[in-house]
């Protein structure tokens, strides 16, 4: 039987399944918190994402203690962008586009320098590693018969960028039936403004999409 632990929250209480529970860390890789990534070549201050690096690695750290199942995900397309949709990459005004080399390696490509994950944060053995083609951890991919397969009902997610990356695989996951928490500090945008209006929309009207709470909550419950 699977014991639930409340963990205080935005909009309340969020009902955390012992043994059901999966970390999701999103694109935690150079592409986003690097100079020479996609993120800079899309004009942003890269500078912002590295301050969550830290709690990042401590939620990580939370999760190894805790045995729970740890996802990582990477933005990443295959070396012929196959899976690129070509609106992808005509998208914006970038100097480098997604496949064409940069300081760091063809942007957001699989394998290349610039896709590896940040070592404060990286997986280890055991723990599942995705390369998504979209936004979402979910089209084009197999996380979710993956998930299904370990009986994960609960997602704790954390990473880059709040608006865009993980805003999308927690709506994805919120109409798959995945009951799901954002860690406030242990997710960061270009924008502070598109991570506050992210934080509280995800918790409007009752938890429309989940519940979000600072990393000490998580830890104090788990202390
Ligand atoms: N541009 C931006 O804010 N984000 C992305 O393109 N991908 C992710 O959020 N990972």
């Amino acid at each position: 039987m699977t014991t639930t632990v409340q963990i205080p929250a935005a909009p309340y209480a969020y009902p955390l399944a012992k043994g059901a529970t999966a970390l999701v860390i999103i694109d935690m890789q150079r592409d986003f918190v690097e100079e020479g990534g996609f993120g800079a070549a899309l004009g942003n201050d890269v500078s912002r994402l590295s301050a969550i690096v830290p709690a990042v690695a401590r939620l990580l750290a939370l999760a190894r203690r805790l045995s729970w199942t740890i996802v990582h995900t990477r933005e990443a397309h295959l070396p012929d962008l196959s899976d690129c949709p070509p609106s992808k990459i005509r998208r914006g005004n970038a100097p480098i586009r997604i496949g064409e080399a940069g300081p760091m390696g063809r942007l957001l490509v699989r394998g290349e320098p610039g896709n590896a994950i940040l070592p404060e944060v990286a997986p280890i053995a055991g723990e599942i590693v995705i390369d998504k083609p979209g936004k979402g951890m979910f089209w084009k991919t197999d996380i979710h018969e993956r998930l299904q397969a370990r009986g994960i009902t609960h997602l704790v997610f954390a990473g880059v960028t709040t608006e865009v990356c993980v805003q999308t695989s927690m709506r994805e996951a919120n109409d798959r039936g995945y009951e799901c928490l954002l860690i406030e500090d242990a997710t960061e945008s270009y924008f502070p403004q598109f991570k506050a209006a992210t934080l509280a929309m995800i918790a409007a009207q009752g938890g429309i999409v989940g519940w979000t709470t600072p990393l000490a909550r998580l830890e104090e419950v788990f202390s």
